[in-house]
């Protein structure tokens, strides 16, 4: 999955004090554009972000008393593109385009709105219609992760 780097400007600031806690997302090495990052600082969410197109990422705190703080980030594929994932044959949306998805499409193959067996989700170039255009789509990308995608990007 990702990995992330996370440094605060000032390790011991005063309270009150507004410091900066930055880091960079990654995928193996390579860093992650567009990402949603989740500041957590002892288990409450504080702050959310977005990395920049170098993955780096900033948020400005700043904590009231002088005690030991515990910081970490979560990070989220946003909504638009783990459906822009999913259009390139990512069903089932959980991040690899594989078997599961192939079979979803074949349920719905030679569908259309209104068909039994149609399932919009299966209509990757949303044509209206399951067929071979759709199957081509997912073809192509067989094998593909969200993480190797987003790597591409
Ligand atoms: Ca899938
Ligand atoms: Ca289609």
């Amino acid at each position: 999955m990702f990995s992330v780097s996370l440094l605060p400007s000032k390790t011991t600031p005063e309270p009150g004090e507004t410091i900066e806690l930055f880091g960079t997302v990654y995928a193996d090495s390579t860093p992650i554009k567009d990402l949603k990052v989740v500041l957590l600082i002892n288990g409450a969410i504080q702050k959310e972000a977005f990395t920049d197109r170098n993955g780096n990422f900033k948020f400005e705190i700043s904590l009231p008393t002088a005690k030991t703080y515990y910081a970490y980030v979560e990070v989220y594929a946003p909504e638009r593109l783990a459906e822009e994932f999913a259009s390139l044959g990512d069903i089932n949306s959980d991040g690899v385009i594989n078997e599961e998805d192939r079979n979803l499409l074949s349920k719905a193959y030679h569908s259309v709105p209104g068909s039994p067996n149609w399932n919009p989700k299966c209509d990757l170039n949303k044509d209206n219609k399951v067929d071979l255009k759709d199957l081509t789509i997912l073809s192509k990308n067989y094998g593909l992760t969200i993480e190797e995608w987003l790597k591409k990007r």
